[in-house]
């Protein structure tokens, strides 16, 4: 897709795969690519610049189970509700449907799955929806039309990003979507990744991040468009998009709002992108810089959620064991290995006593206020936590 119109303006270094987290023995065959970031000028398209193979990120070992970030449930649920309501689609299908926190809130008879991943493909095939195993392509999506029919909601949610080839992914969609059918996807928002300088968002299962400039953009070049733009708090600040055919329905004024907010902070522009790049170099400074001396003060510090994020973080930055001792995370598939790249111990927060700890830093920022409200303890026992996003902070 244009290449020749990518213009890189950040460079994070060697990046392992941000969810393989890894025993020992694997420390010597660990995969390592270069994590560099680029903007189309043409399509406004934020995008890395070195795709990693989908499989090596999506198969029957990805530990992330969307499940166990216990407000996404609700999340899911409310969104489910939400389209029931408005649209009352009589055939739904899911594109990485994970665990199934969304599509549970379907009937089985009429709701269709598709996950690569053949864990979480079992758990919604055990659950009684038909899974396809599958990426998603648009050949894919020709096939689920011959065997299922068209598709009234077609729903992603922290997928779409994930697909190297968006123009195959959204003309699937066009092939499969019923004449008055919507398509909703929600993932994180390109603008409050720039704004909050949460770089840590980018790492190889996002090989695009998203603004509404560029998905428009990309929708209409495939015979679909943006009809409504929902802001959300979730993952640090997403946006759920709801598109449809080329020929049908209103835009609303929350497309033109988000385009006209994105445009008036320069999301079309480079030079944006050249100063988010000035600052993620001096958040690196100040993060480390800060580490450092509260280790050579013989604090002990710890990092809670062992996050895709903070793989970034610590492979960009250099933090490894010799700085954070350990990180707690309540994901099972996680515990008793090790950080990607940094080799930092993964443990359940059961074997933690946090009274042990000086410092807790938030390598699941999002889920700040759950984290917080949980460690009471530490907090009362002048335990402190340590934040990058937006800024570094102690508080
Ligand atoms: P969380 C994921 O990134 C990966 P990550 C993915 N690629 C994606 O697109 C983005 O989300 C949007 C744990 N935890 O949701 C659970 C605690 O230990 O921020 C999770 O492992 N204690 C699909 O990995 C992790 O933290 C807690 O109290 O950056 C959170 O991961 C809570 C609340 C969570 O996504």
């Amino acid at each position: 897709m244009q290449s020749s119109l990518k213009k890189e303006f950040l460079n994070l270094g060697k990046h392992p795969i941000a969810n393989a987290f890894l025993k020992k023995e694997d420390f010597r065959n660990e995969f390592l690519f270069d994590l560099k970031v680029c903007f189309n000028t043409d399509t406004k398209l934020v995008s890395i610049k070195e795709f990693v193979e989908p499989k090596k990120i999506f198969n029957e070992n990805y530990p992330y189970n969307t499940s166990n970030s216990f407000p996404m449930i609700k999340h899911f649920k409310n969104i489910a509700n939400l389209l029931k309501e408005k649209y009352n689609p009589q055939k739904v299908l899911e594109i990485g449907s994970n665990s199934g926190p969304f599509i549970e809130n379907f009937k089985s008879d009429n709701s269709i799955c598709v996950e690569p991943c053949g864990n979480f493909a079992k758990v919604t095939e055990d659950m009684g929806y038909k899974t396809y195993v599958e990426f998603w392509t648009t050949d894919l999506a020709k096939n689920i039309k011959k065997n299922d029919g068209e598709q009234d909601l077609i729903f992603a949610a922290n997928c779409i990003c994930h697909i190297h080839n968006l123009d195959d992914t959204f003309a699937g969609v066009k092939n499969l979507l019923s004449k008055d059918g919507v398509f909703v996807f929600e993932d994180p928002s390109l603008f409050n990744i720039i704004q909050r300088g949460s770089y840590d968002q980018i790492y190889d299962e996002h090989p695009h991040i998203f603004s509404v400039i560029a998905l428009d953009n990309l929708l209409r070049r495939n015979g679909l468009k943006i009809f409504a733009v929902d802001n959300l708090n979730v993952h640090g600040g997403s946006n759920r998009i709801y598109a449809n055919h080329i020929d049908v329905k209103d835009v609303e004024t929350s497309v033109i709002t988000n385009k006209n907010n994105e445009i008036a902070f320069g999301l079309d522009n480079f030079t944006t992108y050249e100063n988010f790049a000035k600052r993620v170099s001096d958040s690196k400074s100040k993060l480390t810089n800060l580490l450092k001396k509260l280790k050579s003060d013989n604090k002990k510090i710890i990092s809670i959620g062992a996050t895709a994020k903070s793989t970034t973080v610590f492979n960009y930055c250099g933090i490894g064991s010799d700085i954070i001792d350990v990180i707690s995370d309540t994901t099972i598939e996680k515990q008793n290995t090790y950080s990607p790249g940094m080799h930092i111990p993964v443990v359940s927060p059961e074997k933690i006593n946090m009274l042990e700890y000086d410092y807790a830093y938030l390598g699941a920022w999002n889920f700040k206020d759950v984290i917080v409200n949980n460690n009471k303890d530490f907090i009362n026992n002048g335990g402190k936590f340590i934040t990058h996003v937006p800024d570094v902070i102690i508080f």
